[in-house]
């Protein structure tokens, strides 16, 4: 799916600002059409941001349920001869789109992209009420999953089964568009090369035109030269001296394609790549032939008060602190983060882990919080709708981040039940769909700690192995010694059964910034660093691991419980970015180590 942008041929207006906002308490505003009139309410709301933590109301930020936004929108005058567009980037978790009285778009993920075509609707130049009511209701049939229940006085609780705080509302920008009637669709851009030799292998999908256009592609250097080009709508360009991208260093070309009918151009997109290869051999995952091994963090989109909310501010924040402490990589945990993400991380070569919303595909955690017993693959828990839905994520993930560079891996699932017969028979067809929108790519999921080489039905249908473990934290408590030598063991054996690339995808323990101890005290600085540095010691060991990210870059908001304290405290930064003492272990040993693992050779 294509990110909207300025053109010759194409404009592009951002609708984010100041909203007008209504929560609807009563489950009223379908079934009254609350998008026929303006909202009845003295609230706004800014967009984008999560409206949780807005408000000081207890009501709204607990609100299950509808919200709604709305405003005026000028549709430029000169558009009367365009395809006109709205574009969400997100809506967390489902959103209908109203333009005036008429629903125009519908759609459920609340990190992926949608967007309806509006022509009919709207009038060139003049205004429309754009309506958006947001439902931010988990169940079995949304991923993630969750579950909703009322409560004998008739208050509605979301419960859920993954650790993070159930954020809502528009997080990511609103966006009006126009197109040319016959118009590019889609880019799709696979690279390889051959020595200094580029090839840009391109599909380039058209809408609403004659079937006459004619389709060109021309590759510019990041300087803007021109270094090759194609005709056609399917083909491959060749790059004669090729500049890799490559971790650190997001070297990107810009595809520029064109749509062309009678002589003149009527339509243009421009579509950033990088050239590189991706490949597993043995226990080593290859970028451009080198093996690379992962340093830096299961991460959050979470801050004060926007929650989930998408600032360029905050996110170049978090990129210049990943970039001091020397990480090379990290996982969109758990869900695809804002696109703005992404291409800052193409353009500096950080290396991403892309990973779609599902998380909590997992009974054990109910055990967790007291109702123990449940089985996961079952008609009342992940069953087909559930499926359908974790099809859809992994098809819109691959739609919108196929272009990336930046992505090395996909991961389908954080910590789903893999100890179930039902597993297998759930994961092989998401496994093999995966494969099929994206046969480039190394596919994964992140397997959790009763998922052992043993218990587990599932790791030989994936490329890698990745391992969240908290030997030391939630088993071994206060015992590295223990800690240690469990650890190694399981590695050990997950190398000895797969022979496949290890990637610890979590590893961590909470820590309260400012408590001390001269002991393996839990919840001590100290701690947090000791605990590290027993990892990294048999990270060190095992070959077959290939990578270390940390869990968490910062700390981040949860729902509320008796093992979170104003949220989960793993990160090696707090909330508002201020680094503990592991964070400075990190520097150290990252700084160190760039892009290879201590004590590997160079080729
Ligand atoms: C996990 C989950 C992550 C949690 C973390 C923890 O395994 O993947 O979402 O936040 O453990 O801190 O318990």
């Amino acid at each position: 799916m294509l990110k909207p942008q300025n053109s010759p041929t194409r404009e592009l207006i951002n609708l984010d600002g100041l909203y007008r906002f209504q929560v609807d308490h009563e489950q009223a505003g379908i079934r009254d059409g609350w998008q026929n009139s303006t909202l009845d309410t003295t609230l706004e709301m800014g967009v984008p941001a999560s409206y949780n933590d807005v408000f000081t109301d207890p009501a709204i930020r607990e609100h299950v349920g509808y919200v709604w936004y709305q405003r005026q929108v000028r549709v430029p005058r000169g558009w009367s001869e365009e395809r006109i567009h709205l574009r969400l980037d997100s809506a967390t978790h489902s959103g209908k789109v109203f333009v005036n009285e008429i629903l125009v778009a519908e759609h459920s993920g609340g990190y992926t992209p949608f967007s309806a075509d509006i022509t009919e609707h709207v009038t060139a130049g003049e205004e429309f009420r754009l309506t958006i009511a947001v439902n931010n209701e988990l169940t079995q049939a949304t991923i993630p999953p969750g579950s909703v229940t009322v409560l004998e006085d008739g208050r509605r609780k979301q419960r859920y089964l993954h650790d993070f705080y159930n954020y809502s509302g528009l997080h990511r920008s609103v966006w009006l568009y126009s197109t040319p009637t016959a118009h590019i669709e889609d880019v799709t851009v696979v690279t390889d090369f051959e020595g200094k030799r580029g090839s840009v292998g391109y599909r380039i999908d058209l809408v609403g035109g004659s079937g006459i256009e004619q389709v060109t592609v021309r590759i510019l250097d990041a300087d803007g030269n021109e270094v090759g080009g194609a005709a056609g709508a399917e083909g491959t360009a060749e790059i004669p001296d090729v500049e890799l991208w490559q971790p650190g260093m997001g070297y990107l070309y810009t595809m520029v394609v064109e749509v062309v009918e009678e002589g003149s151009v009527v339509d243009s997109y421009s579509q950033p790549f990088g050239v590189r290869r991706v490949e597993v051999q043995g226990k080593q995952l290859l970028i451009n032939g080198e093996p690379f091994y992962f340093t830096g963090f299961g991460m959050h989109e979470d801050h004060v008060t926007i929650g989930k909310g998408h600032s360029n501010a905050q996110m170049i924040n978090d990129f210049q602190l990943l970039k001091w402490t020397g990480a090379n990589s990290f996982r969109t945990s758990h869900y695809p983060y804002a696109e703005e993400v992404m291409d800052f991380a193409d353009r500096h070569g950080i290396v991403v882990i892309d990973e779609t919303a599902a998380v909590g595909l997992n009974a054990a955690f109910a055990g967790f919080f007291g109702e123990g017993g449940k089985k996961t693959y079952a008609e009342d828990f992940v069953n087909e709708e559930t499926a359908a839905s974790h099809r859809q994520a992994i098809t819109e993930l691959i739609a919108r981040d196929k272009n990336h560079p930046s992505v090395v891996l996909w991961s389908i699932a954080n910590e789903p039940d893999v100890t179930e017969e039902g597993a297998r028979t759930y994961f092989e067809p998401l496994a093999a769909l995966t494969r099929k929108l994206d046969p480039t790519r190394p596919v994964g999921f992140v397997n959790e700690v009763r998922g052992t080489p043993n218990e587990d039905k599932v790791a030989d249908l994936f490329d890698v192995i990745m391992l969240n473990r908290y030997y030391g934290w939630y088993v071994h408590t206060g015992d590295l010694a223990s800690a240690e030598q469990a650890l190694e063991k399981e590695l050990r054996e997950w190398d000895q059964k797969y022979g496949r690339p290890i990637i610890i995808t979590e590893y961590g323990a909470d820590t309260l910034p400012g408590l001390h101890s001269l002991y393996d005290q839990p919840w001590s600085e100290e701690y947090q660093t000791a605990l590290l540095d027993m990892y990294h010691r048999v990270f060190d060991r095992v070959e077959a691991v290939t990578g270390e990210q940390v869990w968490n870059f910062a700390d981040f908001q949860t729902s509320y419980g008796i093992i979170r304290v104003d949220g989960n405290k793993k990160g090696a930064f707090t909330r508002d970015r201020k680094p503990k003492s592991a964070a400075h272990t990190l520097r150290r040993r990252w700084t160190e180590i760039p892009n290879r693992k201590p004590g590997a050779s160079r080729p």
